[in-house]
């Protein structure tokens, strides 16, 4: 969100799934949208079978690149190598948007001067991707329509997470691919609402809308409806929170639908923390880790399909949720139970039903305002910016830069000299392997909503290793192996897999209970979003005990 709001103003996503299936080039860029997103997925095959050329940028040949026209296997944390490289080729070879450039954009001429350096043959010592490989995604996106970029975490958890995404951005202004139908950047969210949450002011600098915590007018609006002062500085993001924790600076924690207990990178450091605070609640539908490390703990708050309210997807769509089952138990809604401690504090804010906190959110954030209930129900959802109720935007953002008429530009998006810097631990003779982690199809985050109940589909954790990096350490299938980092050590059986380039190994984060994944990973992260960069830890593989021979071997 850091990078398109720095660029563009706003935080989401440029275009909409149905512009995916129309677009004559997609390129999932550190995105495994195949298992991680597979809905989008389907948007996206729709764009191939209507002739879309697909290019998969990651360093594992994932089960998303098994569809595309081409993978691109770079290594872990080369990807302004990677997206300087394509710049060059697309300047040199007269490819750029001189119109939308010119018209559209800023700072192309330091930009372009940045990737001077960024031959084919630079960009392909330092990615590992063949020269020739890079010129046809270069040219293919150039020469394209329409073309969508998309991407997730395999830019974004890194310690220059926002770098990456302006490396990207830097590529659809080169060759106006943003702004019109069709052609855009889409960053994928995790979760059904994850977006929706950052709309919703739940990001430490922007109250709802994303008007800024620290522009007195917006804020005063706010003070005014709820009755109280809202703090007129931004607050922490979730890293600087527990860095602020190490200081002693803060005491208390109120964790709502998180698991940081095991999700936090370092994760022994991050365990040591929560203990040392004061004071720990934990409002969650399950017994987590962390809830288990808990002062007071507020079961039994409702899930997704036990609530009412809306959600908000990767396109910026506003859809409605309805209760389809009832409570459990004495479960609660969360937010029954945030008013009730508002009203312990003494503020009795009262809401009769979901829709009038929804219609008191449209009064304060014009980017909601059109959007009622009724409204939403009609249309089956409605993206932002949505400013009144007779009216709907563009599906688009950001069409202002390619209006004719100059003054109705607004603010020119601006090129980013981006730097290319490898990942904060490189790989020594000691931890000679590239771990990097991420998910799979059938497993959910830190595994806690979707272990506890018996799936044909779900296995444990394992280590994925190339075919000759298991060769050298003379490791089998299935063999349980110690892995360690500079920071910890675990036992994990091995799995042996095709996808992975020598050098390179790969767990998830989904069974934390049987191997914990984050002992190994480092608590390095972007100083301007706050991400950690759970896609770069050095590790190495050492032999439990020497193999017995097996009989006929
Ligand atoms: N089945 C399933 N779906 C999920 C989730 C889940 O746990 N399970 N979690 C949800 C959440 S919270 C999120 S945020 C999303 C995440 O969705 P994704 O980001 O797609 O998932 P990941 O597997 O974490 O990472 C994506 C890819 O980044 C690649 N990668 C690693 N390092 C680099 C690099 O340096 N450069 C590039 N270009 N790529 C790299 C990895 O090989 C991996 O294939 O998924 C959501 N969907
Ligand atoms: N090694 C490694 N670590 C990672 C990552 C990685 O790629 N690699 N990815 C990171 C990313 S992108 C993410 S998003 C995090 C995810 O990390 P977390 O968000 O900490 O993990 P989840 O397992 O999704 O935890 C969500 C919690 O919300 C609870 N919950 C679900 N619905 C409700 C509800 O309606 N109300 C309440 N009160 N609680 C609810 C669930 O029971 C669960 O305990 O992990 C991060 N950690
Ligand atoms: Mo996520």
């Amino acid at each position: 969100m850091v990078g398109l709001a720095t660029v563009f103003g706003a935080g989401g996503g440029t275009s909409s799934y149905a512009e995916v299936e129309t677009a004559n080039v997609i390129v999932l860029w550190g995105s495994n949208a195949r298992e991680a997103h597979p809905i989008y997925f389907h948007h996206v095959l729709q764009g191939v079978r209507n002739g879309a050329k697909l290019f998969v940028v990651d360093p594992r040949r994932t089960a998303s690149a098994e569809f595309a026209d081409m993978w691109l296997g770079l290594n872990v944390g080369s990807d302004i190598a990677l997206s300087n490289t394509i710049a060059r080729e697309i300047i040199t070879a007269g490819l750029a948007h001189d119109e939308f450039i010119k018209n559209g954009t800023s700072n192309f001429f330091e930009y372009s001067k940045s990737v001077e350096p960024w031959t084919l043959e630079v960009g392909s010592r330092v990615t590992g991707i063949p020269a020739e490989a890079i010129r046809e995604l270069a040219h293919a996106y150039a020469r394209a329509n329409t073309a969508q970029l998309c991407w997730t975490l395999g830019i974004t958890e890194h310690h220059n997470a926002v770098d990456n995404v302006l490396a990207l951005i830097n590529l659809a202004l080169l060759c106006g691919h943003v702004g019109r139908t069709g052609s855009g950047l889409s960053p994928l969210r995790g979760q059904n609402n994850v977006q929706g949450g950052g709309d919703m002011g739940a990001l430490p600098n922007k109250l709802p809308g994303f008007q800024d915590v620290e522009d007195d007018v917006a804020r005063t609006k706010f003070d005014k409806k709820w009755g109280c002062v809202v703090p007129p500085k931004n607050g922490w993001n979730l890293t600087q929170m527990f860095e602020a924790i190490e200081r002693k600076e803060l005491r208390s924690i109120f964790v709502i639908g998180e698991n940081p207990a095991q999700s936090e990178a370092d994760g022994a450091h991050a365990v040591h923390l929560l203990e040392s605070l004061d004071f720990l609640v934990v409002q969650d539908i399950f017994m987590t880790k962390t809830a288990q490390l808990a002062d007071v703990v507020f079961p039994g708050s409702a899930s997704w399909c036990e609530s009412d309210g809306t959600v908000t997807n990767s396109e910026r769509r506003v859809q409605r949720v309805r209760k389809a089952i009832d409570l459990p138990g004495e479960a609660r809604d969360d937010i029954q139970i945030i008013l009730d401690l508002a009203r312990e504090m003494g503020h009795d804010w009262k809401y009769g039903s979901s829709e009038e906190i929804w219609d008191e959110l449209r009064s304060l954030s014009p980017m909601h305002a059109g959007m009622s209930y009724k409204r939403l129900a009609e249309l089956g959802g409605i993206q932002w910016p949505c400013y009144s109720e007779d009216k709907l935007e563009p599906s688009y953002l950001h069409g202002r830069l390619w209006d004719a008429d100059p003054t109705k530009r607004g603010r020119l998006a601006p090129f980013s000299v981006v730097v290319d810097e490898p990942p904060v631990e490189a790989t020594t003779p000691e931890f000679p392997l590239r771990l990097t982690t991420g998910r799979r199809l059938d497993s959910y985050n830190t595994g806690v909503q979707t272990r506890g109940f018996d799936s044909p589909l779900r296995f444990g954790e394992t280590i994925d290793v190339s075919p000759e990096d298991a060769a050298r350490l003379e490791v089998r299938d299935t063999e349980v192996v110690k892995v360690s980092s500079p920071r910890g050590s675990l036992e994990v059986p091995v799995r042996i897999d095709k996808s992975l380039r020598p050098g390179l190994v790969f767990m998830t984060m989904h069974f934390p209970d049987q191997v914990d994944t984050n002992l190994l990973t480092i608590n390095a992260n972007d100083p301007k979003s706050g991400t950690a960069e759970f896609k770069a830890a050095a590790v190495r593989i050492d032999r439990i005990k020497q193999r017995m021979p097996v009989a006929g071997e």
